[in-house]
């Protein structure tokens, strides 16, 4: 069976498309009885659809129809600043030798985020995460008190104290990577003593934990660290795919789903991001957890557009209207 390349709504029945519409396709995949499956899909403006278009490919078998979403699938789109002797970068794959340098002024950077639309800033001390040691307080200090949206910052925070002096100069929350695997008692106090406030970073090769700026590589899968922590308070797992992170390729959806399915503690996927569409394929997994997402390299290269990016998936985006199912899908 040739599988559908594209979708066309009837626009006579959604009436003026103004921005992009949230729908949920329903369909069946594979046989037997359980092979009811639910996907979100979102049109563009000019009715295009743009999800699911790669999980489509992948199905041998749709029967699908539109039906109006009851819940809305919450996306929080999240701009990162990485921060190398106080310049903002981007690294390739986490390589230290492998090195952008996007704006010599993070605090002007930051800015321009938050004048976009960005709800939270994602702020990570490369030095940090490097050497144990905080090389940009400057910027992250400059950065915290210049915004009004919540910063959070990772890289570097190896003690109960450094995480408490960060809380305490206004970052929103703090990221413990290494410490989760080295010291995860450390995490559980700091949790419990700040609700809300720790957020465990957790970088992945393979599958497996990679710590001190990702020089280093544990035998710990990611999977078993983010179920350790369940029940204690922390009050995200940052899931990083180290493979993906930089390179703009897409994210890495089973690692996601995996990690998601390992606890109940939410997940923010983190690395690979290249398109709207990248960001628009985490729908598929927004149910299990997954509701905010880490953009970086993309929103510097212009790949992604943040204001159109919060308009497709933020929470001021159009919601279908439809009570009854309606579409049809060409091939
Ligand atoms: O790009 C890298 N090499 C890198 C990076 N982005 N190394 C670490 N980090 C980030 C992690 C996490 O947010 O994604 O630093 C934080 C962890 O730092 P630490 O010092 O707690 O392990």
């Amino acid at each position: 069976m040739k599988l559908p390349q594209s979708w066309t709504a009837q626009p006579a029945s959604l009436g003026l498309t103004q921005g992009y519409r949230h729908f949920q396709l329903l369909g069946e995949q594979g046989k037997g009885a359980d092979r009811a499956a639910r996907l979100e899909a979102v049109l563009d403006r000019q009715c295009r659809l743009l999800v699911p278009l790669h999980q489509l490919r992948d199905r041998g078998l749709w029967q699908p129809g539109w039906q109006s979403l009851s819940r809305p699938a919450a996306m929080q789109i999240i701009p990162a600043i990485d921060l190398l002797d106080g310049h903002c970068v981007r690294l390739h794959q986490g390589d230290y030798d492998q090195v952008t340098r996007f704006n010599d002024d993070p605090v002007a950077q930051a800015l321009d985020w938050q004048r976009q639309g960005a709800q939270r800033l994602h702020l990570v001390d490369l030095d940090g995460a490097k050497t144990g040691q905080p090389i940009n307080d400057q910027a992250v200090k400059a950065i915290t008190a210049a915004l009004s949206i919540p910063v959070q910052l990772g890289g570097g925070v190896r003690s109960a104290e450094r995480a408490e002096e960060l809380l305490a100069c206004g970052l929103d929350r703090v990221i413990l990577g290494t410490v989760a695997i080295e010291k995860p008692e450390l995490v559980k106090e700091l949790a419990a003593r700040h609700p809300g406030k720790v957020v465990v970073g957790i970088d992945a090769k393979d599958g497996l934990v990679a710590t001190r700026g990702w020089i280093e590589t544990s035998t710990v899968k990611a999977t078993d660290l983010a179920k350790s922590f369940e029940g204690c308070g922390v009050a995200a797992i940052i899931s990083t795919d180290i493979a993906t992170d930089g390179t703009l390729a897409g994210p890495n959806l089973e690692a996601l789903r995996a990690m998601a399915e390992a606890s109940s503690i939410p997940v923010i996927a983190s690395g690979g991001i290249g398109t709207l569409e990248d960001i628009l394929s985490l729908l598929s997994i927004a149910p299990l957890g997954v509701e905010e997402v880490i953009v970086g390299r993309a929103l510097y290269d212009g790949t992604v557009d943040l204001a159109e990016a919060l308009q497709a998936i933020g929470p001021e985006r159009l919601q279908d209207a439809l009570t009854s199912p309606t579409g049809s899908i060409t091939g």
